[in-house]
């Protein structure tokens, strides 16, 4: 096969969510020495960017951008490693701490945005669930990350987006991070309201603003 066929290949099988091919694709560019950083350019991202385009048009829904999201991971999980030991690691586009906000435990939303994250290039800490405002603030101190997303679904929950805000202020570590809000239950309003830097909408949206926003950093 042609590294353009594999391109390609690659390139459909995110755009179909085809999570096992993507691995096989991956594998099999590695025994022909295709250079990983070509096949995920060149093959998976495009693949990633056209999911995105899809998604926004309304052409594709979330089942869509979830298995795009799978396999576009699929293959990186393959790839990284030989890049790492090539030392010509993938530009990390920025690193991102996660977490759903305490007393709530929607995950499923989060954990797109995570593996979108993932998928276009940063690097992502996800706390999980329920992740208490001192863990948000423990770990942005350890991480040193340059976004932090907090998700909330519920009204009652939106409160602690605000509390972890406030806690970064009184730990005079808000200036160093860039806070982005995101769940069913948040708007732009509430956003600019509690002082976050962006709000995301959905996954697409989400990887939208954190480029911008890590881009802003440098
Ligand atoms: C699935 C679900 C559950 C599941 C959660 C399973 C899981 N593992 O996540 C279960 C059954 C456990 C559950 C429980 C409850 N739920 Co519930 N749940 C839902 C439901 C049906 C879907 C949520 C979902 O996954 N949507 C799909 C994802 C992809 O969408 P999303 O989460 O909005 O995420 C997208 C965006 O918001 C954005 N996003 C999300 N996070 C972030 C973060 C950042 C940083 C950014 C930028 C963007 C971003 O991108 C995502 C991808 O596009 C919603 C209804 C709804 N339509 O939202 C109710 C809903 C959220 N639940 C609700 C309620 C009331 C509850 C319960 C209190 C019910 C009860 N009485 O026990 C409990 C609360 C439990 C708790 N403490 O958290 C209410 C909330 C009402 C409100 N406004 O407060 C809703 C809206 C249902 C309703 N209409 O009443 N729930």
């Amino acid at each position: 096969m042609e590294k353009r066929e594999f391109y390609e290949k690659m390139f459909q099988s995110v755009l179909q969510g085809e999570i096992e091919e993507a691995g096989e694709l991956a594998k099999k560019a590695l025994e022909v020495q295709i250079d990983p950083i070509a096949a995920i350019n060149k093959g998976y991202v495009k693949g990633m960017d056209e999911v995105g385009r899809l998604y926004q048009t309304g052409e594709y829904f979330l089942p869509e951008l979830v298995a795009a999201g799978e396999a576009m991971k699929t293959a990186l999980k393959i790839l990284d490693p030989v890049l790492k030991e090539q030392k010509t690691e993938r530009k990390i586009l920025g690193r991102v701490v996660l977490g759903t906000v305490e007393g709530d435990i929607h995950d499923i939303g989060k954990s797109i945005v995570g593996s979108m994250l993932v998928a276009t290039g940063f690097e992502v800490v996800d706390l999980g669930v329920n992740v208490s405002i001192k863990k948000f603030l423990d770990t942005v101190k350890e991480v040193k990350p340059d976004i932090l997303g907090l998700s909330a679904l519920l009204t009652t929950t939106m409160p602690n987006q605000k509390k972890v805000i406030e806690a970064l202020e009184e730990a005079k570590e808000r200036q160093d991070v860039k806070v982005m809000v995101g769940g069913a239950a948040v708007t732009n309003r509430w956003a600019t309201e509690i002082g976050a830097d962006a709000y995301g909408e959905d996954a697409i949206t989400a990887v939208e603003l954190a480029k911008k926003l890590a881009a802003s950093l440098t």
